[in-house]
């Protein structure tokens, strides 16, 4: 019999709220045809519905609560040490809080993604719906991107827009993003998973060619009646 390579890459999952794109990545890993397994879901706040997600699936969890460290540094040690427990060959960052330190960020090097609100480089950081609206754009979006130690900075694989609609409220357009986000996050951790997706030199290759520009999920085309 021909051996078979039965190692599944390990995928640390980090959150810090409701956790729905927990979720959507829970539901996709879940089937036996997804080329990677959530074996931990860590949380920066004890009482955050996301690990309640991870429970329910019957995933490990873990908690560092950043409330109870003095320094980001501090606190980045000790949830290092709880994800290396896992020994992840990828860490996502789903709705994570914290912004993390130089330190942590090169223990993870080419091993983070994250999903950011926003169709960076376009608003980085905080309050990313609120500030679309302001700006009165017309489009806004999500994307996944490597982290690097450049906030919301590092290179982007991946991205999804939405139409602003004049009437949005930044809630309404959070969840009109939100619905962009389950739809893309896990298309990418199955990419990454499948070893088709890496980061060389800061930059995003697919299937081993550098990526020109972030890969792009189009809106669906409204068919025109008959
Ligand atoms: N860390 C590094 N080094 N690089 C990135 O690209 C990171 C990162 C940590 C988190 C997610 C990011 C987002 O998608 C992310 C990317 C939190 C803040 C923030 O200001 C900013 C960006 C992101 C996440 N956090 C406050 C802080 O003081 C706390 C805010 C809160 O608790 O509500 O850490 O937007
Ligand atoms: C998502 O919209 C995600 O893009 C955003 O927070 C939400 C988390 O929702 N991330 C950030 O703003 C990171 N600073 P979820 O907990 O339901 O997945």
């Amino acid at each position: 019999m021909i051996a078979q390579d039965i190692t599944e890459p390990r995928i640390v999952v980090l959150a810090s709220g409701n956790g729905t794109n927990l979720q959507t990545l829970i539901d996709a890993t879940i089937s036996q045809a997804f080329p990677g397994k959530i074996v931990a879901v860590g949380c920066n706040r004890p009482r955050a519905f996301a690990l309640e997600r991870a429970a329910q699936a019957g995933i490990e969890t873990f908690t560092v609560d950043h409330t109870e460290h003095d320094s980001r540094e501090s606190f980045d040690a000790a949830l290092g040490a709880e994800i290396d427990r896992h020994a992840p060959d990828l860490l996502v960052l789903a709705g994570f809080m914290r912004i993390l330190t130089t330190e942590f960020v090169r223990r993870y090097h080419g091993l983070m993604i994250n999903i950011h609100p926003s169709l960076l480089p376009k608003y980085t950081g905080l309050k990313t719906h609120q500030r679309a609206l302001d700006a009165g754009d017309k489009v806004h979006g999500v994307s996944v991107h490597f982290v690097t130690e450049d906030l919301d900075g590092g290179p982007v694989i991946a991205q999804a827009e939405v139409a602003i609609a004049p009437s949005d409220s930044a809630e309404i357009l959070a969840e009109r993003v939100r619905t962009k986000e389950h739809l893309l996050y896990p298309i990418v951790v199955r990419w990454f998973c499948e070893g088709r997706l890496k980061m060389e030199a800061d930059v995003v290759h697919f299937d081993g060619m550098p990526l020109p520009k972030p890969l792009y999920l189009a809106e669906e085309s409204q068919a025109p009646a008959d």
